[in-house]
């Protein structure tokens, strides 16, 4: 699909509900071993969502910064990113190295994710791979400079997005999420994937 911007690609519905049911399966142990906490601004301010990390590497802000470090903030390995997580990434990236982070967000009722760019990554001409599960979300794209005009789609569970090319530095965020528009997670909510190579 040619959406919104060169190097954007997105599968409605790539995963069907099974698969979906499948990959919750999978993050359970995870989220287990490296439980949701709150990520911390620069700035001091929470992040509404919560957020681990599996793989080598996870993504972590607090008042030192935002990085990828090879441990959970309370001080555990990352667990690793199961094959069936890391062939969805083979399968549609085609990509010749896998991703060393897969960071797991979760957006509970009035969670939200300002407009950023992805850049604490040391090259940006690997892709980045998200998978939505849960609750629909309105995902918000822009340029790769700040302000201009944006545009707004809906994620739904079992979509996956590819961002590459000049996609890959663009503005985007997620305004808002259907709370309890999805039955996928039992107390409600998204879990949003998404795969880098970090380092
Ligand atoms: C476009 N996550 O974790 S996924 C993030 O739904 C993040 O949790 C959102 O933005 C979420 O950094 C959006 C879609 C996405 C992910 C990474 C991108 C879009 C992107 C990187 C570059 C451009
Ligand atoms: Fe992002």
């Amino acid at each position: 699909a040619q959406l919104l911007l060169r190097g954007f690609d997105i599968r409605k519905g790539h995963l069907d509900t099974a698969a979906q049911a499948g990959l919750i399966e999978l993050l359970r142990p995870i989220l287990k071993a490296a439980p949701l906490y709150r990520p911390i601004m620069p700035s001091g301010k929470e992040m509404s969502v919560r957020m681990t990390s599996a793989g080598a590497m996870g993504w972590v802000t607090d008042r030192a910064g935002y990085r990828y470090q090879d441990t959970h903030p309370k001080g555990m390995s990352w667990p690793a990113i199961p094959d069936k997580i890391l062939t969805i990434w083979q399968n549609l990236t085609g990509a010749d190295r896998q991703p060393d982070c897969c960071l797991i967000n979760y957006y509970g009722e009035g969670t939200r994710m300002g407009l950023h760019q992805d850049k604490d990554e040391a090259d940006f001409s690997w892709p980045v791979l998200s998978i939505s599960l849960g609750d629909d979300a309105l995902f918000r794209i822009g340029n790769t400079t700040r302000g201009g005009k944006t545009e707004s789609i809906w994620l739904n569970s079992g979509d996956v997005v590819i961002m590459g090319g000049p996609a890959r530095l663009s503005y985007h965020g997620i305004d808002r999420i259907r709370f309890g528009s999805s039955r996928l997670l039992p107390k409600g909510g998204r879990i949003n994937l998404t795969l880098r190579v970090a380092v």
